[in-house]
């Protein structure tokens, strides 16, 4: 029998529940607590923390017209952070916009990242690349697409490449729930369901796409049952909840990494700021909106959990503002001082052999003296 349509989405849905570890008052839930190090635990905290400054510095940077653009993840840090420190190092990473500081996590240097949004000479990518589009061969992440959806059909493409070659690693690829409604994320669950691809798939479900709020993009109940469609097993977690993101991934990883396939993961959070610098939200949503979704901040709720533990108290807490504060600051200074990318690096990369035109043009370059600077 058909039965009616049902209301559109939800945040609390039987059919799949929701996996928590953390309780409001930072205590866990001895039923699903993964018992993870506190060392880990302290890790991942340092880890968010650099970030939320990080991001509200790089921002800062753009309003004073010093960089053309960022991408922020405030209030969405659970899930980069815990990737980063779940993936093993011949693991691939494919981000969306909220995912790009999994690199950090896994070795690539701060100073890097803040040159790729500057886009001068200590960019790897050589100032090629849209602002806050960062890569790193060396920590196996590739660029975030400006395109919705693409990297989970390439994160589905590289792991099923690395089961081919009988490697023992797995592709993270991610998405916002606003993709979820692309073509690409239906080609991509198809494939990585067929071919029993090692690879994780991770959506946040951060509630609006841009303007669009995801119970207006899609009738579906949860983002989490898409995936069980396909025939992936699929979870929703709470996003927000370090502890059961880590707790997550690590089993989806593990299950990949062991032969298991693919596994889909709905990540239920919230965008405390905006989509990005070329953004507004107070046109499209309430303040009272934001302050409820800022009571069950990442950060906070993990901080509240390692006082608990005795791990942090409120002189550590200075000392690690004071210190994230100074090292965020100096790579700033000394990346800002940078000079552009080199004007013959121009021709570059693109073919082993460049032909005649280009040849001539490089010459023709190189005899030119430089544009005089503003
Ligand atoms: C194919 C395509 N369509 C539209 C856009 C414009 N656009 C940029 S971000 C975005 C919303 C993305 O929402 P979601 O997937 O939920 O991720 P979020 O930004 O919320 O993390 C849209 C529609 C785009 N970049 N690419």
């Amino acid at each position: 029998m058909i039965s009616e349509p049902h209301a559109g989405l939800r945040d609390s849905d039987p059919d799949v529940g929701l996996f928590t570890v953390l309780r409001e008052d930072g205590s866990t839930d001895p039923a699903t607590d993964p018992k993870i190090p506190t060392e880990r635990l302290l890790l991942a905290y340092r880890h968010m923390r650099r970030l939320r400054l990080l991001d509200a510095r790089m921002i800062l940077l753009q309003r004073q017209g010093r960089v053309g653009f960022y991408g922020a993840c405030t209030g969405q840090e659970a899930v980069p952070i815990a990737t980063g420190l779940v993936a093993r190092p011949d693991d691939w990473v494919f981000p969306a916009l909220r995912e790009q500081s999994v690199m950090l996590v896994r070795g690539f240097p701060l100073r890097k990242f803040v040159a790729q949004v500057f886009g001068n000479s200590g960019d790897v990518l050589k100032g090629r690349q849209m602002p806050s589009h960062p890569s790193g061969r060396q920590v196996h992440q590739v660029s975030w697409s400006s395109c919705i959806g693409p990297q989970i059909p390439q994160a589905v493409g590289a792991a099923w490449a690395m089961k081919k070659e009988k490697k023992d690693a797995v592709a993270f690829g991610f998405s916002g729930d606003g993709a979820t409604s692309q073509p690409d994320f239906h080609a991509a669950m198809t494939f990585a369901a067929a071919f029993a691809a090692p690879v994780v798939i991770v959506c946040q479900n951060n509630h609006w796409s841009i303007s669009v709020p995801t119970a207006r993009q899609t009738a579906s109940r949860t983002i989490a049952v898409k995936g069980r469609a396909y025939g992936i097993p699929s979870v929703r977690v709470d996003g927000n909840d370090l502890l059961a993101v880590h707790t997550v991934l690590e089993a989806a990883a593990d299950r990949a990494r062991r032969g298991g396939g693919p596994t889909f993961v709905e990540a239920l959070t919230y965008r405390i700021g905006a989509h990005s610098t070329s953004d507004d939200p107070t046109r499209y949503r309430t303040d009272a909106e934001v302050e409820s979704w800022k009571k069950k901040d990442p950060v906070d709720r993990l901080a509240r959990h390692l006082r608990r533990l005795g791990a942090i108290d409120d002189a550590s807490e200075k000392d690690l503002e004071a210190e994230l504060g100074v090292e965020i600051g100096d790579v700033i200074k000394e990346v800002e001082e940078l000079p552009p990318p080199a004007r013959m690096s121009l021709f570059d990369d693109v073919y082993a052999e460049p032909p005649w035109n280009l040849r001539e043009q490089r010459e023709l370059l190189a005899k030119t003296p430089p544009a005089p600077s503003h």
